[in-house]
């Protein structure tokens, strides 16, 4: 029986007018073959049965994970243009789309010369479009990889004193996010403290940890899917200043969980979050958007920021709400969270406490 997600995507494929989809993206090849090869590739035909190509190294699991009924598996051997020229051939696709978000200039230069006969067109969003709505399955692994972040981060709390490098707390949560069940850290985590808290993607430095802020933003993963949270902590004591902007913070972030779900815009939570920040005097100190979709990716569609068109959230999409203030030369915060948007409502999967907790 042909996946759900093979019919989703030739139904997209005919309005298009493609006769096939050559897919490079390792994202693109767990998707729609179930089976995670970063170096395979597919063509998805419009009718019949479509190609897996997989070499040696993952053949022998390729053929036990791939469904048969979806799937030729072939090992390629010899050149692409005898393989690939095979596979065209067998299906007779004419037009050709490729993932242009992600296939470099020189491959389709090449695809073009190996192939004169077929034209090659831009996927564009097809392959995305059905990658926003995350099924049971996929919302389980971002579950269970959010799960395993949140323990991860309980048990990083009592190691961390004045000695630590950022470095080494960086290293810390990862190899507790493996040991616990993570595939592996879902994207460098963020360990910066002190003054290094003011960029929000900073690099951990091999120094010891600064008294203030100390931002940690880290995820997990499972069955290729990600996870995404920051907490915000603080060595030594927090001052008044840092209360308050801790606190702004927060607000802001609370604000936009008790309100968003299915439907509602992603320009308008961002604006609700910025709203609050901005009104508190902290004008230009949130310089991001609001949030973005996680799943294959760590970021993906849909993205909630000034910036946003008028896209709606839409049940199943799984999205972060991490409002942060960040002062030039001083310190930065940032709270993070991930929001599964469901049928009418919304579910937060980050459980974590938000209480300041200072070490
Ligand atoms: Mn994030």
């Amino acid at each position: 029986m042909t996946t759900e997600r093979i019919v989703k995507l030739r139904e997209l494929m005919k309005k298009e007018g493609f006769d096939a989809l050559f897919a490079t993206s390792p994202e693109a090849h767990l998707y729609l073959s179930g089976y995670a090869n970063p170096d395979g590739c597919l063509l998805i035909t419009a009718e019949g049965k479509s190609f897996a190509f997989e070499d040696f190294r993952y053949i022998e699991a390729a053929k036990r994970e791939i469904s048969a009924d979806d799937f030729n598996v072939i090992m390629p051997a010899g050149p692409r243009s005898e393989w690939l020229g095979e596979a065209l051939i067998a299906c007779g696709a004419k037009t050709v789309a490729y993932e242009d978000a992600t296939l470099s200039c020189r491959s389709l230069e090449t695809l073009k010369k190996e192939f004169p006969m077929q034209d090659f067109v831009p996927a564009g969003d097809i392959i995305c479009s059905l990658r926003v709505f995350k099924d049971e399955g996929e919302v389980a692994c971002i579950k269970r990889a959010q799960e395993i972040a949140e323990k991860s981060f309980m048990e990083l709390l009592p190691l961390i004193n004045y000695d630590c490098t950022e470095t080494f707390v960086a290293a810390q949560l990862e190899f507790l996010m493996r040991k616990n069940g993570s595939e592996g850290a879902s994207f460098d985590t963020i360990a910066v403290s002190g003054s290094n808290s003011s960029s929000p993607h900073g690099v951990p430095r091999n120094v010891k940890l600064e008294r203030g802020f100390l931002t940690l933003d880290f995820g997990a993963m499972i069955g290729g899917y990600h996870s995404d949270m920051t907490r915000t902590i603080v060595i030594g004591k927090a001052d008044e200043k840092m209360k308050s902007l801790y606190n702004t913070v927060l607000e802001a972030q609370m604000a936009v969980l008790e309100v968003i779900k299915e439907g509602e815009s992603c320009f308008k939570m961002d604006k609700i979050a910025r709203d609050i920040i901005y009104g508190a005097g902290y004008e230009g100190a949130f310089g991001h958007g609001l949030g973005h979709g996680v799943g294959l990716e760590i970021h993906e569609a849909p993205n909630l920021s000034p910036r946003a068109s008028d896209r709606k959230l839409i049940c199943g999409d799984i999205v972060t709400v991490e409002p942060g203030i960040y002062l030039e030369g001083l310190y930065g915060c940032r709270i993070e969270d991930m929001v599964h948007i469901t049928k009418g409502s919304a579910v937060n999967l980050t459980n974590c406490t938000k209480e300041l907790i200072e070490i």
